[in-house]
């Protein structure tokens, strides 16, 4: 039996502020108007209780009131919308459009975040495959673009959960090299990128909370 969820019975959240995984999932858990308990960690100094839970030591982890683990990022947004979904933005009732948005970011998953790591890891230490990785990524850029250009949404021609999803890692993309995407041949993208980053629902998903200790008061999602 994995501990008890908090005293007051809501699941619990460990998180890294500025992991990627961890950012699409407080998103997700946020636009599905949950209490959530946070508990911010450090992945020098993984909590104990987090590694019971799940000992694969790789946030973020959800742990529910009966003690179920939901320990992958996906996972935790899908949870997330099945309990409440105010801006159906998992179509639920519309099985096409519902495969189409877990197609599409179970896809941004396996063909953008691979290249986008190796993109980020040449930048940084200076390797020759920087141009090779980075038009990798564009690969999926550019279809993102096109599916802006075409509906104005990623995913037919309301907001849905895949134009949340890939928010993080269109981040990081974006800060690899800030000059050259400036100048990038995606303005829908861009545009896109800038709206989220600025609005209220990113804010509230970046407040920063003290890092968990068994000493330290839970604080609230
Ligand atoms: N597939 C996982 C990936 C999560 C992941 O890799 N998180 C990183 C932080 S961004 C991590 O916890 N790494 C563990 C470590 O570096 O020790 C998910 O989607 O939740």
């Amino acid at each position: 039996m994995i501990e008890p969820s908090g005293s007051n019975n809501f699941p619990i959240l460990y998180s890294l502020q500025n992991c990627p995984y961890a950012m699409r999932a407080r998103i997700a858990l946020l636009l599905s108007e949950q209490t959530i308990i946070i508990r911010a960690i450090s992945l020098k100094n993984k909590p104990l209780a987090m590694l019971e839970a799940s000992p694969k030591g790789t946030v973020p982890v959800l742990i529910l009131a009966d003690g179920t683990v939901i320990e992958e990022s996906i996972d935790i947004m899908h949870w997330a919308l099945r309990q409440n979904d105010p801006n159906n933005l998992l179509s639920q009732a519309q099985p096409d459009t519902h495969q189409a948005i877990i197609a599409l970011i179970q896809r941004g998953d396996d063909q953008f975040k691979h290249p986008l790591e190796q993109y980020r890891a040449a930048k940084r230490y200076h390797r020759d495959t920087e141009l090779k990785w980075r038009q990798q990524c564009e690969v999926f850029i550019q279809e993102l673009e096109q599916r802006l250009t075409d509906n104005g949404f990623f995913i037919g021609n309301s907001v849905s959960l895949a134009d949340y999803a890939f928010i993080p890692f269109m981040r990081q993309f974006g800060r690899v090299d800030r000059k050259w995407f400036a100048t990038a041949p995606y303005p829908k993208v861009k545009a896109w990128l800038s709206t989220q980053l600025q609005s209220h629902l990113y804010a509230r998903m970046m407040k920063k909370h003290e890092l968990w200790s068994q000493e330290t008061q839970s604080c609230l999602l």
